[in-house]
Protein backbone atom coordinates (compact mmCIF):
# COMPACT_ATOMS: atom_id res chain seq x y z
CA UNK A 1 0.00 0.00 0.00
CA UNK A 2 1.09 3.48 -0.72
CA UNK A 3 0.13 5.53 1.78
CA UNK A 4 -1.58 8.71 1.61
CA UNK A 5 -0.94 11.10 -1.28
CA UNK A 6 0.29 14.68 -0.16
CA UNK A 7 -1.91 14.71 3.11
CA UNK A 8 0.92 13.88 5.25
CA UNK A 9 3.06 16.80 4.79
CA UNK A 10 1.35 18.82 7.02
CA UNK A 11 2.25 18.92 10.91
CA UNK A 12 4.42 22.18 10.37
CA UNK A 13 0.86 23.66 9.65
CA UNK A 14 -2.51 23.75 10.81
CA UNK A 15 -3.47 26.98 9.76
CA UNK A 16 -5.92 25.65 7.34
CA UNK A 17 -8.06 23.82 9.96
CA UNK A 18 -10.99 24.87 10.85
CA UNK A 19 -11.45 28.13 8.38
CA UNK A 20 -14.59 29.66 7.70
CA UNK A 21 -16.02 28.89 4.10
CA UNK A 22 -15.79 31.65 1.49
CA UNK A 23 -18.69 32.03 -1.31
CA UNK A 24 -17.96 31.33 -5.05
CA UNK A 25 -21.06 32.40 -6.54
CA UNK A 26 -23.48 32.08 -4.13
CA UNK A 27 -22.17 28.71 -2.90
CA UNK A 28 -20.02 28.56 0.41
CA UNK A 29 -16.98 26.35 -0.42
CA UNK A 30 -13.32 25.73 1.81
CA UNK A 31 -11.16 29.25 1.58
CA UNK A 32 -8.17 27.50 -0.34
CA UNK A 33 -10.59 25.83 -3.31
CA UNK A 34 -11.68 29.37 -3.97
CA UNK A 35 -8.58 31.28 -3.86
CA UNK A 36 -7.13 28.34 -6.70
CA UNK A 37 -10.58 28.54 -8.32
CA UNK A 38 -9.24 29.21 -11.91
CA UNK A 39 -7.33 26.37 -11.79
CA UNK A 40 -10.57 24.23 -10.50
CA UNK A 41 -12.32 25.59 -13.22
CA UNK A 42 -9.91 25.18 -16.40
CA UNK A 43 -9.55 21.41 -15.18
CA UNK A 44 -8.97 19.36 -18.35
CA UNK A 45 -11.95 16.13 -18.75
CA UNK A 46 -10.78 13.15 -20.76
CA UNK A 47 -13.53 11.59 -22.98
CA UNK A 48 -12.98 8.20 -21.22
CA UNK A 49 -12.90 9.79 -17.56
CA UNK A 50 -16.16 8.90 -15.16
CA UNK A 51 -17.50 11.49 -12.80
CA UNK A 52 -19.27 10.66 -9.42
CA UNK A 53 -20.75 13.53 -8.45
CA UNK A 54 -22.43 13.69 -4.67
CA UNK A 55 -23.23 16.07 -2.23
CA UNK A 56 -21.28 15.33 1.06
CA UNK A 57 -21.73 12.12 2.49
CA UNK A 58 -23.88 11.06 0.41
CA UNK A 59 -22.35 7.49 -0.53
CA UNK A 60 -19.47 9.11 -2.52
CA UNK A 61 -17.24 6.46 -0.81
CA UNK A 62 -19.08 3.87 -1.54
CA UNK A 63 -20.02 4.18 -4.80
CA UNK A 64 -16.02 4.80 -5.71
CA UNK A 65 -15.28 1.54 -4.21
CA UNK A 66 -17.68 -0.14 -6.17
CA UNK A 67 -17.06 1.25 -9.41
CA UNK A 68 -12.92 1.06 -8.93
CA UNK A 69 -13.69 -2.75 -8.32
CA UNK A 70 -15.55 -3.02 -11.68
CA UNK A 71 -12.83 -0.96 -13.46
CA UNK A 72 -10.83 -3.82 -12.01
CA UNK A 73 -13.32 -6.76 -12.70
CA UNK A 74 -13.61 -7.77 -9.02
CA UNK A 75 -10.34 -7.96 -8.05
CA UNK A 76 -9.83 -6.84 -4.51
CA UNK A 77 -6.21 -7.20 -3.80
CA UNK A 78 -5.78 -4.30 -6.83
CA UNK A 79 -8.59 -2.16 -5.26
CA UNK A 80 -6.51 -2.41 -2.04
CA UNK A 81 -3.53 -0.76 -3.96
CA UNK A 82 -3.98 2.97 -2.05
CA UNK A 83 -6.36 4.90 -0.35
CA UNK A 84 -9.91 5.55 -2.44
CA UNK A 85 -8.96 9.11 -2.68
CA UNK A 86 -6.03 8.03 -4.53
CA UNK A 87 -7.40 5.61 -6.59
CA UNK A 88 -10.20 8.07 -7.22
CA UNK A 89 -9.02 11.96 -6.67
CA UNK A 90 -11.42 14.44 -5.16
CA UNK A 91 -10.65 16.64 -7.74
CA UNK A 92 -11.48 20.55 -6.58
CA UNK A 93 -9.72 19.81 -3.64
CA UNK A 94 -6.87 22.31 -3.53
CA UNK A 95 -5.18 22.49 0.35
CA UNK A 96 -1.99 24.47 -0.37
CA UNK A 97 0.90 21.95 0.79
CA UNK A 98 -1.37 19.18 1.03
CA UNK A 99 -3.87 17.80 -1.50
CA UNK A 100 -4.49 19.13 -4.73
CA UNK A 101 -7.07 17.01 -6.77
CA UNK A 102 -6.34 19.06 -10.47
CA UNK A 103 -2.61 17.82 -10.28
CA UNK A 104 -3.05 14.36 -8.97
CA UNK A 105 -5.44 13.86 -11.98
CA UNK A 106 -3.29 15.27 -14.37
CA UNK A 107 -0.37 12.94 -13.78
CA UNK A 108 -3.42 9.96 -13.64
CA UNK A 109 -3.60 7.67 -16.54
CA UNK A 110 -6.99 6.60 -18.41
CA UNK A 111 -9.46 5.81 -17.45
CA UNK A 112 -10.04 7.61 -14.53
CA UNK A 113 -12.53 7.97 -11.80
CA UNK A 114 -13.25 10.89 -9.98
CA UNK A 115 -14.52 12.53 -7.77
CA UNK A 116 -16.69 16.30 -7.04
CA UNK A 117 -19.32 17.51 -5.16
CA UNK A 118 -19.45 20.38 -6.91
CA UNK A 119 -23.48 22.09 -7.67
CA UNK A 120 -24.11 21.66 -11.22
CA UNK A 121 -23.40 24.75 -12.09
CA UNK A 122 -19.67 24.95 -11.06
CA UNK A 123 -18.76 21.97 -13.09
CA UNK A 124 -15.74 22.69 -15.09
CA UNK A 125 -16.96 23.06 -18.93
CA UNK A 126 -14.72 20.42 -20.46
CA UNK A 127 -17.12 17.65 -18.30
CA UNK A 128 -19.68 18.90 -20.98
CA UNK A 129 -17.18 19.34 -23.96
CA UNK A 130 -16.36 15.83 -23.68
CA UNK A 131 -19.58 14.27 -23.00
CA UNK A 132 -18.40 12.47 -20.13
CA UNK A 133 -20.45 10.05 -18.49
CA UNK A 134 -21.69 11.15 -14.94
CA UNK A 135 -22.45 8.80 -11.64
CA UNK A 136 -24.21 11.09 -9.30
CA UNK A 137 -25.49 9.38 -5.92
CA UNK A 138 -27.95 11.36 -4.18
CA UNK A 139 -29.12 10.68 -0.47
CA UNK A 140 -32.39 11.80 1.73
CA UNK A 141 -31.38 15.44 3.29
CA UNK A 142 -31.90 14.22 6.83
CA UNK A 143 -29.63 11.64 6.82
CA UNK A 144 -27.10 13.68 5.45
CA UNK A 145 -27.43 16.12 7.72
CA UNK A 146 -27.16 13.95 10.21
CA UNK A 147 -23.76 12.18 8.81
CA UNK A 148 -22.40 15.81 8.11
CA UNK A 149 -22.63 17.16 11.31
CA UNK A 150 -20.69 13.75 12.69
CA UNK A 151 -18.51 14.60 10.03
CA UNK A 152 -17.98 18.24 10.51
CA UNK A 153 -17.04 17.60 13.83
CA UNK A 154 -14.07 14.87 13.04
CA UNK A 155 -12.78 16.25 9.59
CA UNK A 156 -11.12 19.49 10.43
CA UNK A 157 -11.18 21.58 7.21
CA UNK A 158 -14.60 22.54 7.90
CA UNK A 159 -15.58 25.11 10.08
CA UNK A 160 -16.58 24.26 13.97
CA UNK A 161 -20.47 22.89 13.69
CA UNK A 162 -21.51 24.26 16.74
CA UNK A 163 -24.17 22.19 18.72
CA UNK A 164 -26.70 20.12 16.57
CA UNK A 165 -29.59 22.41 16.16
CA UNK A 166 -27.18 25.43 15.30
CA UNK A 167 -25.72 22.75 12.28
CA UNK A 168 -29.09 21.61 11.00
CA UNK A 169 -30.10 24.98 10.89
CA UNK A 170 -26.86 26.29 8.51
CA UNK A 171 -27.56 22.81 6.87
CA UNK A 172 -31.26 23.77 5.94
CA UNK A 173 -29.82 27.43 5.33
CA UNK A 174 -27.28 25.97 2.55
CA UNK A 175 -24.46 27.49 4.32
CA UNK A 176 -22.22 24.39 4.86
CA UNK A 177 -19.19 23.64 2.56
CA UNK A 178 -20.70 22.69 -1.03
CA UNK A 179 -23.99 24.48 -0.45
CA UNK A 180 -27.53 24.06 -0.55
CA UNK A 181 -28.51 20.11 -0.53
CA UNK A 182 -32.06 21.25 -2.19
CA UNK A 183 -30.35 23.11 -5.24
CA UNK A 184 -27.33 20.19 -5.23
CA UNK A 185 -29.99 17.00 -5.63
CA UNK A 186 -32.07 19.08 -8.18
CA UNK A 187 -29.95 20.86 -10.43
CA UNK A 188 -28.13 17.48 -11.28
CA UNK A 189 -31.83 16.03 -11.30
CA UNK A 190 -32.74 18.72 -14.43
CA UNK A 191 -29.21 17.72 -16.15
CA UNK A 192 -29.80 14.36 -16.17
CA UNK A 193 -32.53 15.60 -18.91
CA UNK A 194 -30.03 16.02 -21.42
CA UNK A 195 -27.00 14.68 -20.47
CA UNK A 196 -24.82 10.95 -19.74
CA UNK A 197 -26.09 11.21 -16.01
CA UNK A 198 -27.04 8.00 -13.91
CA UNK A 199 -28.70 9.45 -11.11
CA UNK A 200 -29.17 6.67 -8.22
CA UNK A 201 -30.05 6.71 -4.69
CA UNK A 202 -28.29 5.54 -1.30
CA UNK A 203 -31.51 4.35 -0.36
CA UNK A 204 -32.57 1.94 -2.98
CA UNK A 205 -28.28 0.96 -2.94
CA UNK A 206 -28.93 -0.08 0.40
CA UNK A 207 -32.11 -2.16 -0.09
CA UNK A 208 -30.96 -3.82 -3.21
CA UNK A 209 -26.88 -3.56 -4.10
CA UNK A 210 -27.17 -6.35 -7.25
CA UNK A 211 -30.28 -4.42 -8.80
CA UNK A 212 -28.42 -0.80 -8.50
CA UNK A 213 -24.64 -2.17 -9.55
CA UNK A 214 -26.40 -3.91 -12.71
CA UNK A 215 -28.14 -0.80 -13.45
CA UNK A 216 -24.38 1.03 -13.50
CA UNK A 217 -23.00 -2.09 -15.56
CA UNK A 218 -25.46 -1.32 -17.86
CA UNK A 219 -24.85 2.45 -17.62
CA UNK A 220 -21.21 1.91 -19.08
CA UNK A 221 -21.80 -0.72 -21.15
CA UNK A 222 -20.14 -3.75 -19.27
CA UNK A 223 -21.23 -7.17 -18.36
CA UNK A 224 -19.58 -9.25 -15.44
CA UNK A 225 -20.05 -12.86 -14.44
CA UNK A 226 -22.54 -13.10 -11.21
CA UNK A 227 -19.71 -14.36 -9.16
CA UNK A 228 -17.69 -11.47 -10.18
CA UNK A 229 -20.63 -8.78 -9.22
CA UNK A 230 -21.19 -11.15 -6.09
CA UNK A 231 -17.28 -10.48 -5.04
CA UNK A 232 -18.17 -6.75 -5.52
CA UNK A 233 -21.15 -6.35 -3.35
CA UNK A 234 -19.40 -8.39 -0.43
CA UNK A 235 -16.10 -6.54 -0.90
CA UNK A 236 -17.89 -3.23 -1.00
CA UNK A 237 -20.64 -4.05 1.85
CA UNK A 238 -20.43 -1.58 5.14
CA UNK A 239 -18.91 -4.35 7.06
CA UNK A 240 -15.93 -4.89 4.82
CA UNK A 241 -15.08 -1.63 3.66
CA UNK A 242 -15.48 -0.01 7.65
CA UNK A 243 -12.43 -2.85 7.84
CA UNK A 244 -10.52 -1.88 5.20
CA UNK A 245 -8.04 0.65 5.71
CA UNK A 246 -8.12 1.61 1.96
CA UNK A 247 -11.63 2.59 2.02
CA UNK A 248 -12.40 3.48 5.55
CA UNK A 249 -10.20 6.86 5.51
CA UNK A 250 -7.90 5.88 8.35
CA UNK A 251 -5.13 6.64 6.01
CA UNK A 252 -5.59 10.25 6.90
CA UNK A 253 -3.75 11.64 9.39
CA UNK A 254 -5.58 12.21 12.69
CA UNK A 255 -5.01 15.88 12.73
CA UNK A 256 -7.00 16.26 9.77
CA UNK A 257 -9.95 13.51 10.44
CA UNK A 258 -10.37 12.08 14.02
CA UNK A 259 -12.02 9.27 14.13
CA UNK A 260 -12.16 9.16 18.04
CA UNK A 261 -14.64 11.87 17.52
CA UNK A 262 -16.66 10.11 14.96
CA UNK A 263 -15.38 7.30 12.75
CA UNK A 264 -15.82 8.12 8.82
CA UNK A 265 -17.54 4.54 8.05
CA UNK A 266 -20.23 6.14 10.85
CA UNK A 267 -22.92 3.35 10.71
CA UNK A 268 -23.95 3.51 7.15
CA UNK A 269 -28.15 3.43 7.68
CA UNK A 270 -31.08 4.80 6.59
CA UNK A 271 -33.59 6.92 8.55
CA UNK A 272 -30.28 7.43 11.77
CA UNK A 273 -31.96 10.98 11.71
CA UNK A 274 -35.11 9.61 13.64
CA UNK A 275 -32.37 9.36 16.86
CA UNK A 276 -31.31 13.09 16.47
CA UNK A 277 -33.91 15.26 15.35
CA UNK A 278 -36.66 16.61 17.79
CA UNK A 279 -40.31 16.28 17.04
CA UNK A 280 -39.76 20.29 16.85
CA UNK A 281 -36.73 19.92 14.29
CA UNK A 282 -38.78 17.49 12.30
CA UNK A 283 -41.55 19.62 11.87
CA UNK A 284 -39.91 22.90 10.71
CA UNK A 285 -37.50 20.65 8.78
CA UNK A 286 -40.73 18.94 6.99
CA UNK A 287 -42.41 22.13 6.32
CA UNK A 288 -39.51 23.97 4.62
CA UNK A 289 -38.49 20.67 2.89
CA UNK A 290 -42.00 20.92 1.13
CA UNK A 291 -41.47 24.96 0.02
CA UNK A 292 -38.00 24.02 -1.12
CA UNK A 293 -38.75 20.81 -3.18
CA UNK A 294 -42.24 21.83 -4.24
CA UNK A 295 -42.33 21.33 -7.98
CA UNK A 296 -39.68 18.85 -8.50
CA UNK A 297 -40.20 15.25 -9.49
CA UNK A 298 -37.40 14.25 -6.94
CA UNK A 299 -38.49 12.36 -4.57
CA UNK A 300 -36.78 10.29 -1.53
CA UNK A 301 -37.20 8.12 0.66
CA UNK A 302 -36.56 9.04 4.33
CA UNK A 303 -37.18 5.90 5.92
CA UNK A 304 -37.50 2.26 4.45
S1 LIG B 1 -17.82 12.17 1.76
O1 LIG B 1 -16.92 12.61 2.86
O2 LIG B 1 -18.75 13.23 1.40
O3 LIG B 1 -17.11 11.64 0.61
O4 LIG B 1 -18.67 11.01 2.44
P1 LIG B 1 -19.54 9.91 1.68
O5 LIG B 1 -18.68 8.78 1.31
O6 LIG B 1 -20.35 10.55 0.61
O7 LIG B 1 -20.58 9.47 2.78
C1 LIG B 1 -20.22 8.81 3.99
C2 LIG B 1 -21.46 8.10 4.46
O8 LIG B 1 -21.68 6.93 3.66
C3 LIG B 1 -21.66 5.78 4.51
N1 LIG B 1 -21.11 4.63 3.80
C4 LIG B 1 -21.80 3.48 3.56
N2 LIG B 1 -23.07 3.15 3.85
C5 LIG B 1 -23.47 1.89 3.49
N3 LIG B 1 -22.66 0.99 2.91
C6 LIG B 1 -21.37 1.28 2.61
N4 LIG B 1 -20.58 0.38 2.03
C7 LIG B 1 -20.90 2.59 2.93
N5 LIG B 1 -19.71 3.24 2.79
C8 LIG B 1 -19.86 4.46 3.32
C9 LIG B 1 -20.82 6.22 5.69
O9 LIG B 1 -21.01 5.37 6.79
C10 LIG B 1 -21.37 7.63 5.91
O10 LIG B 1 -22.69 7.64 6.40
P2 LIG B 1 -23.09 7.69 7.97
O11 LIG B 1 -24.57 7.86 7.98
O12 LIG B 1 -22.37 8.85 8.57
O13 LIG B 1 -22.67 6.37 8.54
Amino acid sequence: MEGTLSISRMDDNESFLRRKLETLRGVPLFWSIVEKWAKVESFQARPDDLLISTYPKSGTTWISEILDMIYNNGDAEKCKRDAIYVRVPFMELIVPGIANGISQLAKMPSPRLIKTHLPVQLLPESFWENNCKIIYMARNAKDVAVSYYYFYQMAKMHPEPGTWDEFLEKFVAGEVAFGSWYDHVKGWWEKKKDKPILYLFYEDMKEDPKRETQKVLQFLGKDLKEEVVDKILHHTSFQEMQKNPTANYRMVPKAHMDQSVSPFMRKGTVADWKNHFTVAQNEAFDSDYEEKMKGSTLQFRMEM
